[in-house]
């Protein structure tokens, strides 16, 4: 499939000594006119706005490419080691604004737009959202990528380019509807195909022993039906240092030779047929946040990711070393994102073994130092299992060596504990029952040499727990890796306004070095800064008021505490507890109770998983409730609630400036970290949360007088299942009796009879694992505490200030220099 290289290599020199282009704002806009009227062919400004964004963006990419070819150039100069991140989902949202800001200072180029009679904000409003993940799992990913080429680390992401992205979600008569979101239709200007490096990937057919030229006995796996997956590469560009480093996501094709017998037997539509299941591979996204066990489109999914990745990392090791595989291991790391890319595992022992000649003891000897795996999640519907007839049909060379792996880990297991045959049941990577299942998670962390949990809750729970016989054989594998974000999306970006104003009194490295913020502690007792801070917090929420009325036709008082909850609709994250507060106040103030009552505005956004019906039932409830509640005249001054359709990032970079109140409400033990949660805290909004994943963290930087905390922690959760009455914390609780009492008359569907039956239900079921009446009171005092807290604006925006001021730690470039610092071991790449 490789393209033919041109004999006469003086002209590829003769690209290499372009001049470099100029980043000043009027060469940039000249070549963006070029691009508009002569590459796109277009003439109006204003009946094309997207190839005004297109063109746009190409001038800028132009400027990442140089830079682009530079960095690639340095590494393979260096030979230095590397990391390749691989994952399925990378959530990189907007790209053009982004580079922008990474790039250059955006000033110059804002005016020679000016004089054309263009908006920058308009142009990077046309840019779809590059939407290829779910959630936290996902924009971790993109948050990452930039934090290491920030840092100029030699770090390269490895994903699918989805045709499909994540779905778009419509409300209608108060239900979610999912439509697809066909991103790519329009042209996606930040990828470049590199149709040259191509790779076969195989899948069904069988495995058989054969002997080799030097009399060894090998296996070779045959008859399979092999794709074609072409890598399509995007540039990372790190905060104004000259580094861009790479994404690559491949896209599944068929492989040119049709199926000759059926061709000749007339089956042309037959032929053509597999080439289409093949593009299925990579067409859609999986849109649910926690599973859909056992799916086999899903596990193609994972299975070409995994060998086109670990193909090209062979490829180019093989380009730069020849056969010699004895400095592998030194120089290449893989970071698995969760469980979902642990086919690199067997796959990487295939490739060794049967592809490059390696015996069994040398490529586990390559496999277990190279590989790292980070663990998202303790539910335990959430952990990944394949029927073993499944992956052996699909992968039956990978289900061979997944046996051996086993066989010689359970070897090991029977070493340390002899005679305990329970442990050995316990640690099967096969687990027996009436349909075998591998254990994906027990594979990734045999095959391992680190396994990270994502907050110190939750990395701590996973050793006590979910991993505990995995522990006790080898403790030292197991460290935490707290979750962070980028201050350069998530402040610098999205917030300018405040970015300006902390730049005014700290300066502005910050933004590549967020523990500086603590600088701001003093200035939350300067009344003149209060003010400062106070005005573009209220800037903010005027921005955020205009989207929820565009969005949701709700109109918000800036006065009001702007009260938020979005994040993906899970029954763990505890929206329900969110709408209960938002009945109550409804109820007090329909009592006539006015007196200290704060004005609120309510927001709740998030997507369902398209087949997770309760999530479904909680959004029509969000929905129904805004509409009595913002339609009733007694107490829609005070009180609002809105559901924001469609959740994503572009949205989140209006809403985390503009938020007052974050809710982190997830029952405790459950929300492995949390990320939104660390967002929200840069851009100054108070945390009411529960003792949960990063929350922990977040309370201990800012101090308990600035989080509204409240609600059992992990321990009291696990002890109270087995006597949890909630009818009897119902009928003890009055305000949360008026609550039900509510919800059960049928107040908020009079038309709809029923249907909030079932939510109900989980709220007085005494086996609800998610506690929702144990952590009603609290919940509501904890609002009261905010609400009153509200009231005293210059204490407010005090509380503010210092929740920007301690939000050092959450930034992805901490989390990242961990990682480098204990897993990976980068040099830094200075261009
Ligand atoms: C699994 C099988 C089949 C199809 C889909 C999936 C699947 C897909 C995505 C399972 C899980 C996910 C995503 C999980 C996720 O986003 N977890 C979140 O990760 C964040 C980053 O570490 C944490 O902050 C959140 O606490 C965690 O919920």
């Amino acid at each position: 499939m490789n393209s033919k290289p041109f004999t006469r290599s003086k002209t590829t020199h003769a690209f290499s000594t372009l001049p470099p282009l100029s980043m000043d704002g009027k060469s940039v806009v000249e070549d963006f006119r070029r691009y508009f009227s002569r590459t796109l062919g277009r003439s109006e400004l204003n009946e094309a706005a997207y190839h005004v964004y297109t063109s746009f963006a190409m001038a800028w990419r132009d400027r990442i490419v140089e830079r682009w070819k530079k960095t690639q150039a340095s590494y393979d100069a260096e030979d230095s080691k590397r990391t390749y991140y691989l994952s399925l989902e990378f959530l990189m949202g907007r790209a053009l604004s982004n580079a922008m800001l990474n790039l250059e200072e955006t000033s110059s180029t804002t005016d020679a737009l000016q004089k054309l009679g263009l908006f920058l904000e308009e142009i990077t409003e046309q840019e779809h959202d590059a939407g290829l993940g779910n959630g936290g799992l996902g924009r971790l990913a993109a948050c990452f990528l930039d934090s290491c080429a920030t840092l100029q680390l030699p770090v390269m992401g490895y994903g699918l380019r989805y045709e499909y992205g994540m779905f778009r979600q419509k409300i209608e008569n108060g239900y979610q509807m999912e439509e697809p979101d066909h991103w790519l239709r329009i042209g996606n200007p930040w990828e470049i195909e590199r149709q040259e490096f191509a790779v076969r990937v195989k899948f069904g057919g069988h495995t058989e022993p054969y002997t080799d030229d030097q009399g060894n006995t090998r296996v070779r796996w045959v008859h399979s039906h092999d794709v074609l997956a072409v890598p399509y590469d995007m540039p990372i560009p790190g905060y104004r240092n000259g580094t861009v480093n790479t994404l690559r996501l491949w896209k599944s094709t068929a492989t040119d030779e049709f199926d000759l017998d059926e061709f000749n037997a007339g089956s042309y539509a037959e032929a053509v047929g597999e080439k289409n299941d093949a593009e299925h591979i990579t067409m859609v996204l999986y849109p649910n946040d926690a599973s859909e066990n056992g799916k086999e489109l899903r596990l193609r999914q994972q299975y070409l990711l995994a060998s086109a990745s670990l193909q090209d990392i062979l490829r180019h090791w093989v380009a730069q070393h020849g056969n010699d595989f004895s400095q592998f291991a030194e120089k290449n790391c893989f970071q698995l994102n969760d469980t979902h890319p642990t086919c690199s595992v067997p796959e990487l022992m295939r490739l060794l073994i049967d592809e490059h000649g390696l015996n069994w003891d040398d490529a586990w000897a390559i496999t277990s130092r190279t590989v790292a795996y980070t663990n998202h999640t303790l539910l335990p519907e959430a952990l990944e299992r394949w029927s073993v007839s499944m992956f052996g049909r699909l992968l039956p060379r990978l289900l061979d060596i997944v046996y051996e792996i086993n066989a010689r880990f359970l070897a090991e297991v029977s070493l340390r504990w002899p005679g305990d045959s329970d442990r050995q049941q316990r640690m099967s990577i096969i687990e027996e029952g009436p349909e075998k299942q591998v254990r994906m998670a027990y594979l990734a962390v045999v095959a391992s040499m680190s396994v990270n949990g994502v907050a110190e809750l939750h990395s701590r729970l996973l050793q006590q727990h979910l991993f505990h016989d995995f522990y006790e054989l080898w403790p030292n594998k197991f460290n935490n890796k707290t979750n962070g974000v980028t201050p350069r999306r998530w402040m610098a970006s999205s917030n300018p306004e405040l970015s300006k104003l902390i730049t005014s009194v700290i300066g502005s490295d910050w933004i590549t070095d967020m523990p500086q913020l603590r600088k701001l502690t003093p200035y939350a007792d300067d009344a003149k800064f209060r003010a400062q801070w106070r005005a573009v917090k209220q800037a903010n929420k005027a921005r955020l008021a205009a989207l929820v009325q565009k969005d949701c036709g709700v109109t918000f008082d800036v006065d009001a505490i702007f009260d938020i909850q979005v994040k993906r609709i899970h029954e763990y994250k505890r929206q329900l507890l969110n709408v209960l507060h938002v009945i109550h106040l409804y109820d007090r103030l329909k009592r006539g109770e006015r007196d200290g009552i704060t004005p609120r505005c309510v927001l709740i956004g998030g997507k369902a998983a398209p087949g997770y019906q309760m999530a479904k039932r909680i959004i029509k409830l969000v929905n129904s409730v805004a509409s009595v509640v913002n339609d009733d005249p007694s107490t829609s001054e005070l009180l609002k609630l809105a559901f924001l359709p469609d959740y994503r990032v572009s949205a989140m970079e209006i809403i985390c400036p503009g938020a007052d109140l974050s809710e982190q409400i997830s029952t405790a033990g459950k929300e492995a970290s949390g990320t939104g949660n660390m967002k929200f805290m840069m851009n100054g909004a108070m945390t009411i949360g529960t003792l949960d994943g990063a929350n922990i963290e977040i309370l201990e930087e800012v101090g308990s007088e600035n989080f509204f905390l409240f609600g059992l922690n992990a321990e009291e959760v696990e002890a109270i299942r087995g006597h949890y009455n909630p009818d009897a914390i119902i009928e003890q609780d009055d305000d949360l009796a008026r609550v039900m009492h509510l919800l059960e008359c049928g107040h908020f569907n009079l038309f709809e009879p029923g249907i909030f039956d079932p939510i109900i239900q989980s709220i007085r079921n005494p086996h609800d694992p998610w506690l929702t009446a144990a952590d009603f009171r609290s919940y509501i005092d904890a609002q009261h505490s905010a609400a009153s807290a509200y009231l005293d604006h210059d204490h407010w925006t005090r509380m503010s200030i210092l929740n920007t001021a301690a939000s050092g730690k959450f930034s992805s470039d901490r989390t990242i220099a961990d990682y480098n610092r204990e897993i990976w071991h980068l040099p830094n790449m200075a261009q």
